[in-house]
């Protein structure tokens, strides 16, 4: 975990602190059971949002760079998050952290009546919120990568300012929501975890860790921006699937130290093309 030299850590293939315990506390049957890696950003998206829907799952902690068979079986490019919905027969299942966001969404609107949206009465707020996890996906998650990933340091100071500028876009899109509909989300003081939070919260507390410790990177120091990280680092449903610091600095090693062949998402960055 030196940050200077790669000293050939290997990633984790289960989760550790906080997250451990929640894993114990769903290893029982039930009608969704969530295939997670330990590290996974795009898992801790869905994780949050069962927990914050209080939707009944199990969790399955899988390696996603071994695909055993049974995650293949359900997610054609053997990555993780991926959902068995297991009360079908023949089972469904679901991958695609976004699309299965969605449909936690929506099972919720039909079971435990929960939402991480505005009501459902002003399509307005709505629609900002979707502008601010459209920002997210499309550019503040690939400028985290491009960022670790960078190697020599004037890729290195690049990729710091598009990571900054990718967060200082969401505040601004947090910032006019709060203007116009009186905020969304966990932003304005007495709010309520909401679906920025969750889409874009695993970076967020992953640039905390791994760039802090790899990059030397650090959040913006405003008042009202670190006031929304302790919000969203201190919700319960955040907090119950963090796993301790060294977890993620041991499992990003290798995208610090841009490895061959380190992920599907790693080799995307590297190529130039989109993340898979
Ligand atoms: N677009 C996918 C990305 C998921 C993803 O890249 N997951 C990584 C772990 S963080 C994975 O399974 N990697 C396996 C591999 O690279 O082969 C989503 O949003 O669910």
């Amino acid at each position: 975990m030196s940050g200077k030299t790669d000293s050939g850590q290997v990633y984790h293939r289960e989760c550790t602190g906080a997250a451990l315990e929640t894993v114990k506390q769903h290893l029982d049957d039930q009608d969704i059971t969530l295939f997670a890696g330990c590290f996974c950003p795009f898992v801790q998206r869905v994780w949050v949002a069962l927990e914050y829907l209080q939707i009944p799952y199990k969790v399955n902690e899988v390696d996603p760079y071994q695909k055993p068979q049974e995650l293949l079986d359900i997610s054609p490019k053997g990555l993780v998050p991926a959902l068995a919905l297991n009360a079908f027969n023949p089972p469904r299942a679901l991958h695609e952290s976004t699309v299965i966001l969605d449909f936690l969404e929506d099972l919720a609107a039909k079971s435990t009546h929960r939402t991480l949206f505005p009501p459902s009465t002003d399509p307005y707020a709505k629609a900002l919120v979707r502008l601010q996890s459209d920002h997210i996906n499309r550019t503040l998650v690939p400028a985290f990568y491009r960022y670790l990933q960078a190697q020599d340091p004037e890729a290195q100071i690049a990729g710091g300012k598009e990571f900054h500028a990718a967060i200082q876009y969401l505040v601004e899109l947090f910032e006019r929501a709060e203007r116009e509909v009186g905020g969304t989300g966990l932003w304005a003081e007495g709010g309520d975890l909401g679906w920025a939070d969750v889409v874009v919260g695993p970076w967020i507390f992953r640039a905390t860790n791994a760039l802090k410790h790899y990059r030397g990177f650090e959040m913006p120091q405003g008042k009202k921006f670190q006031a929304w990280l302790a919000r969203l680092f201190e919700h319960p449903a955040f907090k119950k699937t963090c796993s301790t610091k060294e977890l993620y600095l041991d499992s990003y090693e290798r995208y610090a130290f841009n490895r061959p062949n380190t992920s599907q998402v790693a080799n995307a960055i590297n190529s130039g093309r989109g993340l898979p």
